[in-house]
């Protein structure tokens, strides 16, 4: 170590680098992985906020096959003059903890970085650390190591006609417990930044893989939306809207799909605001009013009518709200900086998203229909919905009615561990299932005729159908919002209908119920189809004997070796068999085949689910077997 004399100016500066080598993780929360790759978010929102000063408009991400990253950037350069304190500033910028964050020509800083503070840290949990900073037609370059170590004052390498700055970096192994670098991690975090800044160009290498990427968006945020919903279905072009209030500026992409989830992202200086904050509750605050305004104004929402919710009329919309907030103005909620708290945001995002939402609107009424006349249903649904339940929340008198009414046959004890709920189609099966069953733990509720079709008649109808109200009560659990599986009476529901396309129909709809109002027990596993058989063959001779066959390769594969007077009878339906042969062939554990029901892709199945209620019985057939895998689950391997 040279001997070099240090000034109490220096003392401080050491002192300041080691504070952070103490407790990194008041600087860069922990020294994990997370931490890790903190610093490379430091040097990048460096180069992000002179990219956002107007400066460069291309930034490369390089890891090394060293453990090094280096961040280049085509801004202005590090300054690298003479500081106050007669060290030359790139040092001070390095080694002086709270360097005053970077001076804007008056523009006002809005980097989310701890710039000018980031740089720092960064250097004192590297083992190594060059800055080189291109301006003023030189190349100038200085070294650290060991935490933030000078190991040689700022050099001249030579002549340059670009300016930018460039620093590698590698993290201290002594401080972080890995310096493993995630391509993915940063790939995500440098193409995030790319929509959030139109047109800048990012790259990123990987030496460890000659992996390279470049991302640019010159619609911003609106390509941002689209990516999201690439896979849904927009039902209009994206909107995008920006202006600037007082110290805040705002910038909002917006699309609506014909879906129901609600996708908001929001960020203040390009960071992620993952709890979202005042701009959030601007933003919704607006939508709100102005389709509520939009709709009254334009006789889409009659005088009586009351507004209408704002989460039923973001139903299906994916949005991005990027605001940049003066660091004066700029406050966070709680600890992390995951929660905008700038109250002056609230009230700017709100006029903004107001005024330019309705101007919008005015030019798309056919959109602004859609939207309310979605949200109306929805809105009525959930009415009728709340309505419904309280009816279907059946009082003490209906429960024994429903009892009385004969319609459930319960298992002898309640044991919600084992105890099956066989869903049966029509009152002979019903009745032969009831006979045939074990009630000591099998449950039997026959269902007459076709359960409501509740995909078209949306819930309110459905819960009034007694055959789903009294479904909803013997399963016990509630439905919808409100459904618990842990109140679920029963471990398996097994729904038994004919193996001809009303009991498939009906199979369906019970399915469709089930996946709209009581997803979890499909989830959860605990919907089964019964597989009655198709055949029943008896084998005249010496003594008469019968065997059942599920498909025509198994009936065919019996005909090959049964005598010639064999009977086959194709069974119809579930009634013609007797208790017995119910009970041996489709209801005895020992013996049947029970189907599992999974729905492979939940959204998929969501966006499907239209097509099973279709009248094209063909379409709703190849759903069934494209969507619904019937699992054959043998007892022994659920
Ligand atoms: C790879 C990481 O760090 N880029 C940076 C600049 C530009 C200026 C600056 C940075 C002065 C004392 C605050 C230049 N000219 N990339 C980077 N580019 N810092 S960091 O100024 C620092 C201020 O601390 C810069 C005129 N104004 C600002």
């Amino acid at each position: 170590m040279e001997n070099k004399t240090y000034g109490d100016s220096s003392i401080t500066i050491l002192e300041g680098l080691e504070a952070v080598r103490k407790r990194p993780g008041m600087y860069i929360g922990s020294t994990d992985d997370r931490g890790l790759h903190h610093l490379v978010w430091e040097i990048i929102d460096n180069s992000i906020d002179e990219a956002l000063s107007g400066y460069g408009d291309e930034i490369t991400v390089i890891i090394g096959n060293d453990t090094s990253i280096t961040v280049m950037d085509a801004g202005r350069g590090v300054p690298c003059g003479k500081h106050a304190s007669g060290k030359n500033t790139m040092e001070v910028i390095y080694t002086i903890l709270h360097a005053g964050g970077k001076f804007g020509d008056g523009g006002y800083k809005t980097s989310g970085g701890l710039h000018g503070v980031g740089g720092a840290v960064v250097n004192a949990l590297s083992t190594r650390m060059e800055v080189t900073s291109y301006r003023e037609g030189k190349i100038h370059h200085i070294v650290f190591e060991n935490g933030g170590k000078i190991i040689h004052p700022v050099e001249i390498l030579g002549d340059t006609k670009k300016t930018g700055t460039t620093v590698k970096f590698m993290p201290d192994p002594q401080i972080f417990s890995t310096t493993l670098f995630d391509y993915d991690k940063i790939k995500e975090r440098i193409k995030e930044n790319a929509y959030l800044i139109k047109n800048l160009k990012m790259n990123i290498i990987d030496k460890r893989t000659n992996k390279k990427e470049t991302f640019q968006f010159e619609r911003g945020i609106s390509e941002y939306v689209e990516s999201i919903d690439a896979n849904k279905h927009p039902i209009h072009k994206v909107c995008f809207f920006e202006q600037a209030i007082d110290k805040i500026e705002v910038e909002v992409a917006m699309q609506f799909v014909d879906m129901y989830d609600e996708k908001i992202i929001s960020f203040v200086n390009n960071v992620h605001t993952r709890d979202g904050g005042t701009h959030e509750q601007g933003f919704k605050m607006a939508l709100t009013r102005a389709f509520n305004d939009f709709g009254r104004k334009f006789n889409l929402l009659k005088e009586k009518d009351p507004n209408l919710e704002g989460s039923d009329l973001r139903s299906g919309l994916t949005a991005i709200i990027s605001v940049r907030v003066d660091e004066s103005v700029l406050e966070f909620e709680g600890q992390t900086k995951g929660k905008l708290g700038t109250p002056l945001a609230r009230q700017v995002v709100d006029q903004v998203t107001y005024d330019k939402l309705t101007d919008y609107l005015t030019n798309n009424k056919d959109l602004a229909e859609k939207i309310i006349g979605k949200a109306i249903v929805e809105y009525n649904a959930r009415a009728a919905a709340r309505k419904a339940r309280t009816q279907a929340r059946l009082d003490k008198k209906q429960k024994n009615e429903i009892n009385l009414s004969g319609k459930l046959s319960p298992a002898g004890e309640r044991n919600r561990e084992i105890n099956e709920l066989f869903l049966v189609e029509g009152d002979s099966a019903g009745g032969s299932a009831k006979k045939g069953r074990d009630r000591r733990f099998q449950a039997i509720l026959p269902l007459r005729g076709k359960i409501l079709n509740i995909e078209k008649t949306g819930e309110d109808n459905a819960l009034k159908n007694q055959e789903i109200a009294t479904m909803i009560y013997t399963i016990g659990a509630d439905y919808g919002d409100s459904f618990d599986i842990k109140k679920c009476n029963y471990k398996k529901i097994i729904i038994m209908t004919d193996a001809d396309d009303d009991g498939a129909h009906i199979q369906v709809l019970l399915l469709t119920f089930f996946f709209r109002y009581m997803r979890p027990l499909i989830e959860d596993g605990r919907v089964y189809v019964a597989l009655p058989p198709l055949f029943k063959i008896v084998k005249r001779g010496k003594k008469e004997e019968t065997i059942y066959a599920w498909t025509n390769e198994e009936k065919e594969e019996i005909l090959k070796h049964a005598p010639a007077n064999t009977i086959v009878q194709r069974y119809k339906g579930l009634g013609e068999m007797n208790a017995d042969q119910l009970w041996d062939t489709t209801m005895n554990p020992e013996t049947r085949n029970l189907i599992r029901v999974t729905i492979d892709d939940l959204s998929d199945a969501e966006k499907q689910i239209d097509t099973l209620m279709g009248d094209d019985a063909a379409r709703r057939r190849n759903w069934l077997e494209s969507n619904v895998s019937f699992t054959l689950e043998d007892e022994e391997g659920e």
